[in-house]
């Protein structure tokens, strides 16, 4: 199975390993011998026609070897190359910022060249960024991550989100692991994992927002009050997983089911979930449903357990979940032809969708190619027209790029009414770009690709810093107004899923590989991807 062809070992055709380099060696040595002849030999003038022919060939030969796929490249596959291309370059100016500005901090602040610790200061973009280095072949720039990495004590006296550390970090260090191979990945992974543990230290068996890395002290700051969040309670599950399978610690295993277990008993509302679960009792609480901010991986985590272990109740979870979306949450706004996401507050429907609910597409794409999932071709078509419309809501602003937040009015009569931007912020978030990623994998259809183009291109028109790439305050605004911020799923999530767009179905293949919410593909341990 191709995982890394594209860039692994850095080089060209004249580096491959199989006597081209050393025959381009000899013929430049043959040359350099009747340059010499030219000037010596009393016979110059043939010499030098020898000269000039082995030029010719020289050069022929060269071009032949430097890029031997070019001759059977077809021009949509040339110019996949190239945008891949284009993207692993932006992918090296953002991370050369961070590099020379920021190196060990979390981020660097891409406008003022400031660092910024929010994540503990482990490193966040260093470890987040791992994988996608490893698919860009980025050798070098790995090497010295890796060294950061080797150095990394994560018992740390901080109160870290479990939520943030387990997608950004555990996940991070485990796809590097199963990609590479490379054990110290695991070991950090496996110190980092035992640090997590202790906010499962609840009544209710349910994580904690916050757990202190070196003394295990686990609680909820005091936003949530006594609740557990939706997102954060389901989306640790296929890290936990991964390492309980290459640690062989059972006790990562067990967390997951005793979680799952919860979700398998507890009482939904046409499969889905109120945003906020008491941590003492286990009580659902409130009535907000939701696919967006902080439930979002929930949902996302059922279908991809089931595709990463093959736990069938996680199936089961999800087919219910898919058919409660598409029944209480997805409406239309038909003066525009747009299919959209809204949510429940107490059984009435709110028409505001999020950047996040963009990763539905994908999911749903994801589950109509997935054995077991009810109804495939009806979960295709509804992401098709869901992944249109978040790439509408990039194409009809001034920058090219999708808000944060909308309010779609379904019953609007003229085509300009259909939404009004809530928030115009864009923060280099993933979303689309990731559904556009799955439904090209899926379909097949190349427009898909040309979508996320676009959005690159944008990205580079708007985002891109002398330094590196900033989140925009107002997409709406023709000069957008960049924020100084770059988090670290840039590297880990934007930049991947762009680089795969461009890149062979066999890079990573959906049916070997499940992509967590952070984008770090772990290896596909059940048979049930078709
Ligand atoms: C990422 O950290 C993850 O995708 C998470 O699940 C939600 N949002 C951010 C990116 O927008």
């Amino acid at each position: 199975m191709a995982i890394l062809p594209l860039y692994a070992g850095g080089g060209r055709a004249d580096m491959d390993g199989r006597g081209r380099h050393s025959l381009a060696k000899r013929l430049r040595r043959r040359l350099l011998e009747l340059r010499l002849a030219v000037s010596e030999s009393p016979h110059g003038a043939l010499a030098l026609v020898s000269l000039v022919l082995c030029g010719v060939l020289f050069v022929a030969v060269g071009v032949m070897l430097r890029q031997p796929e070019d001759a059977v490249l077809s021009p949509a596959q040339q110019l996949c190359r190239e945008r891949r291309d284009r993207v692993r370059q932006a992918f090296i100016h953002a991370w050369s910022g961070y590099e020379q500005h920021a190196f060990g901090h979390d981020e660097v602040r891409p406008t003022t060249n400031a660092t910024n610790d929010s994540w503990g200061g482990f490193g966040a973009v260093l470890v987040d960024a791992l994988d996608t280095m490893m698919l860009m072949g980025l050798d070098a720039e790995l090497a010295r991550a890796r060294a950061h990495v080797a150095k990394l004590d994560f018992r740390k006296d901080y109160s870290a989100s479990f939520f943030e550390t387990t997608i950004r970090y555990l996940g991070g260090l485990l796809s590097a692991y199963e990609l590479s191979g490379d054990e110290l990945y695991l070991v950090k992974a496996k110190q980092l994992g035992f640090a997590l543990l202790p906010a499962f230290n609840s009544p209710s068996g349910l994580p904690y927002h916050a757990v202190n890395l070196a003394t295990g002290e686990a609680k909820n700051p005091s936003w949530a009050g006594r609740s557990t969040i939706l997102a954060e309670a389901g989306s640790f599950q296929l890290e936990f997983s991964a390492l309980a399978l290459a640690s062989g610690q059972s006790v990562f295993a067990d967390r997951v089911r005793s979680v799952n277990a919860f979700f398998s008993r507890a009482e939904s509302t046409d499969g889905l979930f109120p945003v906020t679960i008491d941590i003492d009792t286990g009580r659902l609480a409130g009535s907000h449903l939701t696919t967006g901010a902080l439930a979002d991986s929930f949902y996302e985590y059922l279908l991809k357990q089931y595709r990463h272990t093959g736990d069938a109740e996680s199936l089961r979870l999800y087919n219910a979940a898919a058919r409660g979306i598409a029944r209480l949450l997805v409406r239309e706004v038909p003066v525009r032809n747009l299919t959209f996401i809204g949510q429940l507050d107490g059984g009435v429907h709110v028409a505001t969708q999020d950047h996040l609910m963009c990763y539905v597409p994908g999911m749903l794409a994801l589950g109509s190619v997935t054995l077991g999932v009810e109804k495939p071709t009806e979960q295709l078509a509804l992401a098709e027209r869901l992944a249109r419309t978040c790439y509408i809501l990039y194409r009809d602003q001034v920058t090219g790029l999708g808000p944060e937040l909308v309010d779609f009015r379904p019953d609007a009569r003229e085509p300009s009414a259909a939404y009004a931007v809530k928030s115009g912020a864009y923060l280099l978030r993933p979303e689309t770009l990731e559904s556009l990623f799955v439904l090209y994998r899926v379909t097949g259809d190349a427009k898909y690709q040309d979508w996320a183009w676009q959005i690159f291109l944008a990205i580079e028109r708007f985002c891109r810093t002398p330094s590196a790439y900033s989140g925009l305050k107002d997409v709406t605004r023709v000069d957008g107004e960049q924020n100084n911020s770059m988090q670290s799923f840039f590297f880990a999530e934007t930049l991947k899923y762009l680089f795969l767009i461009f890149s062979p179905d066999d890079v990573l293949p959906l049916s070997d590989w499940v992509l967590t919410t952070e984008a770090h593909p772990l290896r596909v341990r059940g048979r049930i991807a078709s």
